[in-house]
């Protein structure tokens, strides 16, 4: 067996590799040539833990060779970004061209699986266009959609551990798919139809935003009624039916704040809660930003002196280096812009950025003045709480 992936990025490479670790070969392709000369040489353009080494292996064993061009393949796995447009519509031309690129390569008997995030009716909508080019490939092709779901920094685990949901355009094409998942998935494997598993992907990360909009919803409700959020939720998650997630200073990555969009962009009228959801996990980071601006105007008037700030963490979660979509980048950035104040800038898990000059944590703690606390990260709660100091727990870094 052969397999193809179109795109070798965040989702595309790691899925490759642990084909590949398994002896099967497979051909990546993607269009940045620095990208393609980085695999061959078994290295990796991303930050994942265990990840270098499975391609060097892959590499070195002689499984596993990337490419610009794509080649002729039993397996063709499209895993290219599905970003959106400026009004936040879906926008699926990464995967249309991939599919136009490898359609001459297609024979009788492959299987051609759409990975990348989607809006309901892409995989029908890709197996017109090939079907419309190549007739004689009806019924001879297997055409389905399998979302990935990995949490970035667990993903060589989740990969092979995680269950999946496969859905063909019908009944042989999911059946087929199924087939290659077996090959590397140790997770159950759950059959349906194309549009369900996209509906599928869509849901699971729209689900986590409207839990994540409650709890970031409670903070602000809290932040006037003078309860501590952090203590509240403990408390009520008590209750054995009760599950709130965590507050913070907005949601971000290239998954949860995006792809609520796909839905609420092709169903307005329905889809009110998830849009109302995506609305308030925006308006928590403006919030936090209007509060750490009030705070230094505050502390000028009581002091006669402008504060100095410590922005604590850019990252987009807790222990990572993505700043992708990141609130805290945002709001560290709509409060630097406009102030001649001091800000000191923390992320412990980059060494160095292009725009923010970045201080030690401890030592950006121990001279502030005012502290934001915008991503959790571990060191962070190894400080120690300072009362004579004005402190912005947005991330529940203290819980105090
Ligand atoms: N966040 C909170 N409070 C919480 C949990 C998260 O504010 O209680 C924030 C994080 O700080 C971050 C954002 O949400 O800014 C997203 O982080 P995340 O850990 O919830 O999710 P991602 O984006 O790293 O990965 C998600 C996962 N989806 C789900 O958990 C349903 C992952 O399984 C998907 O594969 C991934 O999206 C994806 O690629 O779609």
């Amino acid at each position: 067996m052969k397999v193809q992936f179109i795109g070798l990025g965040y989702i595309g490479l790691p899925t490759a590799a642990v084909v590949a670790q398994k002896g099967i070969q497979v051909h990546g392709v993607d269009v940045n040539h620095q990208v393609v000369e980085t695999i061959n040489q078994g290295k990796i353009h991303i930050i994942e833990p265990g990840l270098e080494q499975v391609v060097k292996e892959g590499v070195e064993k002689g499984c596993f060779k990337a490419s610009k061009t794509p080649t002729e393949a039993d397996v063709h796995l499209i895993v290219v970004p599905t970003p959106f447009k400026g009004n936040h519509e879906p926008d699926i031309s990464f995967v249309e061209s991939a599919t136009k690129t490898i359609l001459p390569l297609l024979k009788a008997g492959d299987t051609f699986i759409i990975e990348s995030t989607s809006p309901v009716g892409t995989t029908e909508k890709m197996a017109k266009l090939i079907f419309d080019e190549r007739p004689e490939l009806q019924g001879q092709l297997a055409i389905a959609y399998c979302p990935e779901r990995v949490l970035p920094g667990n993903v060589l685990h989740e990969l092979i551990h995680n269950d999946r949901v496969i859905g063909g355009i019908d009944s042989e094409s999911t059946q087929q798919a199924c087939n290659f998942y077996q090959t590397f998935v140790q997770g159950e494997l759950h059959p349906t139809n194309a549009r369900t598993a996209e509906m599928c992907k869509l849901t699971e990360n729209s689900s986590r935003d409207v839990q994540i909009a409650f709890a970031n919803e409670l903070s602000l409700i809290c932040d006037k009624a003078g309860v501590n959020v952090w203590e509240l939720i403990e408390l009520a998650n008590k209750h054995p039916r009760v599950n709130i997630l965590q507050p913070g200073a907005g949601v971000g990555g290239h998954c949860i704040a995006v792809d609520p969009y796909f839905i609420v962009s092709d169903y307005p009228m329905e889809s009110q809660i998830i849009g109302k959801a995506r609305e308030i996990n925006n308006y928590k980071s403006f919030w936090c930003a209007e509060k750490i601006r009030t705070a230094m105007l505050e502390f000028e008037l009581k002091n006669g002196r402008k504060a100095t700030t410590a922005i604590m963490g850019l990252a987009f979660k807790p222990n990572i280096d993505d700043l992708r979509e990141s609130p805290a980048k945002y709001i560290a950035q709509k409060v630097m812009q406009s102030e001649q104040n001091n800000f000191l800038v923390v992320e412990p898990n980059i060494s160095e950025h292009s725009v923010f000059k970045l201080t030690n944590y401890q030592e950006a703690y121990e001279k502030a003045d005012i502290i934001a606390f915008l991503v959790a990260h571990d060191e962070f709660k190894t400080l120690d709480y300072k009362d004579d100091k004005v402190i912005l727990d947005f991330a529940g870094v203290f819980r105090k």
